[in-house]
């Protein structure tokens, strides 16, 4: 123990995506000492991740990115409409290597615990390079998607074969020409059964809940578009912040039901053409995710896009949802066109679940045993909280932060803290707001250096720069948080929204579903009065 290397320093960041990036360089304005730790072997987060074949953002290459670097905006390629893995872990490089961040950054270094130590204000960092950082402020950008999901499944080390998790995936992996099975329908599996459809022997997508597939229309960018966007970048960016869903596009006041049968018809008929999943849940009505007769219509419409596309009629019953068109929406160009190729099957869990893996392959429940070489767990993530409560995080009087949000869920202030966790800081944490998701790292980044720098301004005037938000202001803001979900076909529905995806997490809205604007409007109230829901020690 005694060998243990312990170093000092101001503040250290968690992650290195979008939230942790931009933190380090905010914080490096403050002019604090800052470190940075990094269990991947390069910047990006998520992008570094998920490398699947086929990964691929599915918001607009032109707001899938930070605001705050007005010469990257006009310069940075982005040659198509959305971006691929490869393209966002060179912006993230690219990032880090301009704003000099990378000097800060120690990389293959997970964080293993973090214990606070009230007397001398400061927390206590193990790693698992067996380092203890020392700092006064601890700012996790985790990711909210990090933390495998894969299910138990009897048999898994019997399977002769290769099994990967979709955030897993290494290149040398084979898998053309071969059989390969695809668990799990959201957007990763969605986008991986489409890829590997293309050249696999045969592909088999195992399916639990189906769910609504938008086309992306991937396409290339003309130089006088990227020249229109270049020259509107201020406008669109304010646009963004001010917006609920901050992807970029209008979002129409319209009603679902205000228009007739054949306009309203029209609308998805052009939503569809035009692409992309969100912009078909937001950028056509208002209203299709708070009323279940606009929610219905949409689903109709969905359902005859299915039919008319699959031409086998028991493969489009397997792709067709019977829930509400209320989970994170999904895009992909080929995904339903997939299935009509004869190598390729939609296997419906609902109705046959898998029993066990053999050696050679998937055993389920009608007594089929599906033979394949690879099975990838498209399963998803112990989303958001899963995050931090799988680290021995401990703040005041020692109490671990799993316990701390047993009882009633992850509760936080504006998604940025936690009571009882002094100066630890959350970007993107639970109770952030679901949109976009660089504008809101963006935003809870600024937010956590604010609260630094105002920690920072106590400490000028004999003050120990200690701060901590209240359990009254998580409380109502659990609250409000619950109170707009409660008003969504979101809590309908269940999903990693709510914490439903894990067996044994208390079900809860993590994200706040009142939009970007509402939500950087309540950070602005939280600072224009004093920050009267935090406590500056
Ligand atoms: P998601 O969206 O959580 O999807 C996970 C999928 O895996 C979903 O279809 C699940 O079915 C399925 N799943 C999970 N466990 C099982 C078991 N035990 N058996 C069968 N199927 C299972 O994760 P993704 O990685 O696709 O996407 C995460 C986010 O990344 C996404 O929202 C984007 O923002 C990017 P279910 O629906 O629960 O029946």
């Amino acid at each position: 123990m005694g060998s243990t290397p312990e170093t000092h320093h101001d503040a250290l960041v968690v992650g290195t995506g979008f939230g942790g990036l931009y933190s380090i360089h905010l914080l490096k304005q403050l002019g604090l000492k800052v470190k940075a730790i990094d269990s991947a072997s390069d910047v990006g987060g998520t992008w570094f991740w998920n490398r699947y074949p086929g990964a691929r953002s599915d918001i607009n290459s032109h707001v899938y990115r930070y605001s705050w670097d007005k010469e990257a905006l006009q310069t940075d390629p982005w040659p198509h409409n959305y971006l691929h893995q490869p393209e966002l872990l060179s912006y993230f490089q690219g990032v880090a290597k301009k704003h000099g961040l990378y000097d800060v950054i120690q990389f293959n270094t997970e964080l293993k615990s973090a214990v606070w130590d009230e007397e001398g204000g400061v927390w206590r960092v193990g790693t698992s390079t067996g380092e203890t950082f020392v700092v006064r402020y601890l700012v996790t950008a985790l990711g909210i998607l990090h933390h495998k999901a894969v299910p138990e499944i009897p048999g898994l080390e019997t399977f002769k074969g290769e099994v990967v998790h979709s955030s897993s995936w290494k290149p040398e992996i084979e898998w053309e020409g071969k059989r390969v099975a695809v668990i799990g329908s959201g957007a990763s599996g969605v986008q991986i059964a489409s890829t590997l459809a293309e050249k696999a022997r045969e592909l088999t997508h195992f399916i639990r809940h189906a769910q609504y597939v938008i086309p992306s229309r991937y396409r290339a960018v003309s130089p006088e578009e990227r020249k229109g966007i270049n020259e509107r970048y201020e406008k669109i960016w304010h646009d963004v912040f001010l917006s609920n869903t901050a992807f970029g596009f209008v979002e129409p006041g319209r009603p679902t039901l205000s228009l007739s049968p054949a306009d309203r018809e029209q609308v998805f008929e052009d939503l569809w053409e035009s692409g992309n999943g969100f912009h078909f849940l937001f950028g056509g009505f208002s209203d299709l995710v708070t009323d279940e007769g606009a929610n219905k219509e949409a689903i109709k419409f969905i359902h005859h896009k299915i039919k008319e596309t699959v031409k086998d009629p028991q493969k489009a019953e397997v792709l067709t949802s019977s829930d509400w068109f209320a989970r994170r929406p999904l895009t992909d160009d080929h995904y339903y066109e997939r299935f009509n190729q004869d190598n390729v099957f939609a296997h419906d869990l609902k109705k046959s679940p898998i029993e066990a893996l053999t050696e050679d392959g998937i055993k389920t429940s009608d007594g089929k045993l599906h033979e394949v070489d690879l099975i990838v767990f498209a399963t998803g993530f112990d989303a958001i909280d899963g995050s931090y409560t799988r680290h021995d995080i401990r703040g005041r009087d020692g109490i671990i932060l799993k316990d701390h949000w047993a009882e009633e869920g992850p509760k936080s202030h504006l998604g940025a803290s936690t009571s009882k966790f002094p100066n630890l800081f959350f970007v993107n944490g639970p109770g952030a707001v679901f949109a976009n998701n660089p504008p809101v790292a963006e935003e809870g980044a600024r937010f956590a250096a604010d609260l630094i720098s105002h920690a920072e301004e106590t400490r000028t005037k004999g003050g120990k720069g200690v701060v901590e938000n209240s359990v009254e202001a998580e409380n109502k803001w659990k609250e409000q948080v619950q109170a707009v979900a409660n008003a969504t076909l979101f809590s309908k529905t269940p999903s990693w929204f709510f914490g439903e995806n894990v067996s044994g997490k208390v079900v809860a809205p993590r994200l706040y579903f009142g939009g970007i604007g509402k939500f950087r409007a309540a950070i602005a109230e939280e600072k224009a009065g004093g920050y009267k829901g935090f406590e500056f020690r």
